[in-house]
């Protein structure tokens, strides 16, 4: 494989072995360095960032930190401190990129050509955001929007609304919001949104609002450029624009980690075929594994903890392969019905890619 890039500085914690370096600021799990395990470890956990992070001194005193919060009847700041007295709740999530899967686009969109691995299965602290708009007196009314805003120091020079990381979703996700300071039982690293975060279960990655520092429950969706022309499905051809749906809840989508076309060789004989499979805010129903590139399928069996249904579950599959090459894919079923398509959604910007196709991989046994 190619030569890696180093570690950047903060993230030199991580395990440089289980990590492609794209950039500083997009570092992706390679598919055979994720486990079979439920939850990613948090040093082999992708990073996306569309800023630098802030200088890491933010976390040398968390506590103090403060988040302004806005749309609700009595809007005031409220530290991580006060944040730490109104409620506690743990969730397991996939965190994923919505440009995951970008690398199978045969369009070549711009941007971070990720195959598998910018997502995770992560377990986070902290406080349900109803609660702190409860305690606020209550979202104020006929607000639409759950507006968030990254605390990243903006480049100078440049309109703040074309870089500042500001994302809306619809307030039917005030029900799961969470604002975590905790990730796999350890306080949250700069890298994945330290000392606090917005997270919104079965939501693409980006809405996902790290270090941050306002909450506003808002009319309208926020103009920041990453919502208004940001991570839009534009069809081939066109520009991105705000009438286009951007992207919110993650799809039903799997695919298998091992054997992986990124790992050793295989010998011929019984394999478990094992990967991940998750349905966004649905839970897993069902997922069927093909040895002969989806002209055939068999039931593959639900292993692991069940970790609720924004968690991803593990499968597998015992299979005999013989010498020759095999193409294995994997397809799930989420309990709504959905079924993993074959094909991705063509779009510019390489979004929400779910095809089992593109996910399948080739093996060569010897
Ligand atoms: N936040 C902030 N503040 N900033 C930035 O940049 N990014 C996004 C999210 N959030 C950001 C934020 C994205 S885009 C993603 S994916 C995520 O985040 C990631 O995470 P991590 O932790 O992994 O790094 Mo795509 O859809």
């Amino acid at each position: 494989r190619a030569q890696n890039k180093a570690l950047p500085a903060y993230a030199a914690w991580k395990d440089a072995n289980a990590l492609t370096v794209h950039s500083a600021n997009t570092l992706e799990t390679r598919r055979s360095a994720f486990g079979a395990s439920v939850i990613t470890p948090s040093d082999q956990l992708y990073i996306r960032n569309n800023l630098p992070p802030p200088d890491a001194s933010v976390l040398s005193d968390r506590d103090a930190w403060e988040l302004w919060v806005e749309g609700v009847k009595s809007p005031r700041a409220l530290t991580l401190r006060d944040l730490k007295t109104l409620g506690i709740e743990s969730v397991a999530t996939v965190l994923q990129c919505s440009g995951n899967g970008r690398g199978f686009f045969p369009s070549k969109p711009s941007g971070t050509p990720w195959t598998v691995g910018a997502a995770g299965c992560v377990m986070w602290t902290g406080v349900p955001l109803r609660a702190v708009a409860q305690a606020l007196g209550g979202v104020a009314d006929g607000r639409k929007f759950i507006t968030g805003t990254g605390g990243e120091k903006l480049p100078e020079g440049v309109d703040p609304k074309s870089v500042i990381v500001e994302r809306s979703v619809p307030i039917q996700a005030l029900g799961e919001a969470l604002l975590a300071w905790e990730m796999n039982g350890t306080p949250l690293s700069i890298a994945h949104g330290g000392p606090l975060r917005l997270v919104l279960p079965g939501y693409q990655g980006v809405n996902n609002i790290k270090y941050i520092k306002r909450l506003a429950f808002t009319d309208a969706e926020s103009d920041a450029k990453i919502m208004a022309h940001g991570y839009r499905l534009t069809p081939p051809g066109g520009t991105a624009n705000a009438s286009q749906p951007s992207v919110l809840e993650m799809n039903v989508k799997s695919w298998i980690n091992s054997p992986s076309d990124d790992g050793g060789p295989l010998k011929a004989g019984r394999v478990q075929i094992v990967g991940v499979a998750f349905g966004g805010g649905q839970a897993v129903k069902q997922v069927e594994v093909s040895l002969d590139g989806g002209k055939s399928w068999k039931a593959a069996q639900l292993f692991g903890p069940d970790l609720g249904r924004f968690a991803w579950r593990q499968f597998v599959l015992s299979a005999e392969l013989p010498a020759g090459t095999h193409v294995l894919a994997s397809r799930a079923t989420d309990a709504s019905g959905q079924v993993q398509p074959q094909d991705r959604l063509e779009n510019v910007g390489g979004y929400n890619n779910n095809s089992w196709a593109d996910h399948a991989v080739k093996v060569t046994v010897a």
